[in-house]
């Protein structure tokens, strides 16, 4: 069976997911796509052949989608997404699934009424290969309980419209969800420490600052995030366990030698650094789609990541310890 994908707010992530969907992903084919800006649509249309619908909601309802990818911005996933659920279509959702944990609430309402996992969110970090390396030592316990994770996550630059709120629910979210998904535990409390400043970027930012995290069992977790570095997109993760430590190797493919000396390619987005995750999530998704199953993170992980955020950008207006609130998991979610 080939799935016809409906591609809802088809700006830069999306365009790579429709390049990914054309060029390397088997058993998926574009139907459409439809964008609050009608010059985008028309861009978009031409460049990939595809048909242009007026609104998300013709596009959802299209008997020509079989099932929906929202990359639009965070603040229109809500809606789009409750109506994916209630037209009984499968729904791979970018990250954040919703900006707060009340609409990612609403979200799982609606899709435990509807009586079956619909929804699939895009933390591609659970696909890349180091990350899955580094769990499967973690869960074999073979080097003891882990005690504390160092993260780094690292851009070169984002644009001035990026708000002081994002370097929590756009960037750390992305550490926010790999570290629920690590250790398997939840987020309790979190904090933001707030060191000196860069002056190379937006005074409205705190850049860098440091999130720290701790989950039920004590783990601790720190977060440098610094979305101004000037050179490269550079994430970092250690683990320190009882009898070892694991870290992301460097992710470069090769290595130069030469008269300026020894040096590799950085990565400079998330495309370069995750792109083979991106891959892997997005071939598995239409894969369990043809197949009627699901697969990935599921509406629980959007609004628990969610909650972690909310607390996150409380303690960013604070300088204390925020704790993360969050309902018991539904049993659908088990
Ligand atoms: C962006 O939305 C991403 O998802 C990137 O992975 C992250 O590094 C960046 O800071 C975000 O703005």
């Amino acid at each position: 069976m080939t799935v016809r994908i409906g591609m809802i707010g088809p700006g830069g992530m999306g365009q790579a997911h429709l390049d990914r969907i054309r060029t390397v992903i088997a058993g998926a084919e574009i139907t459409g796509v439809s964008d609050i800006a009608p010059d985008n649509v028309r861009t978009v249309c031409e460049k990939y052949g595809v048909r242009g619908f007026d609104s998300s909601a013709e596009l959802i309802a299209s008997p020509d989608v079989d099932a929906v990818m929202i990359c639009s911005y965070g603040p229109a996933h809500e809606a789009d997404v409750i109506a994916c659920i209630e037209a009984g279509k499968p729904v791979f959702c970018e990250k954040p699934l919703t900006p707060d944990a009340a609409g990612s609430l609403r979200i799982m309402e609606a899709e435990q009424k509807a009586g079956r996992r619909l929804v699939t969110v895009g933390f591609m970090r659970r696909f890349d290969r180091s990350y899955s390396e580094m769990k499967a030592i973690l869960d074999s316990g073979e080097v003891g309980e882990t005690l504390v994770i160092h993260n780094r996550h690292r851009n070169p630059g984002v644009p001035e419209r990026y708000t002081w709120d994002m370097a929590i629910n756009d960037t750390g979210i992305h550490e926010i969800d790999t570290m629920r998904w690590l250790t398997g535990e939840e987020i309790v409390r979190v904090r933001v420490d707030k060191p000196k400043k860069t002056t190379r970027r937006f005074e409205h930012l705190q850049d860098p600052l440091i999130l720290i995290m701790e989950t039920t069992s004590g783990i601790w977790m720190d977060d440098e995030i610094f979305v101004n570095n000037q050179h490269s997109y550079d994430i970092q993760c250690e683990a320190v366990a009882e009898l070892g430590t694991i870290r992301l190797s460097d992710q470069h493919a090769v290595e130069r030698t030469g008269v300026l000396g020894r040096h590799n390619v950085l990565t400079m987005d998330h495309n370069q650094r995750f792109g083979g995750a991106f891959v892997t999530e997005v071939q598995q998704w239409i894969s369990a789609v043809a197949c009627g199953e699901h697969t990935g993170s599921t509406s629980w992980d959007g609004y628990a990541a969610a909650c972690v955020c909310d607390a996150g950008v409380r303690a960013l207006e604070s300088d204390t310890w925020v704790p993360v609130e969050m309902i018991d998991k539904p049993d659908f979610y088990a």
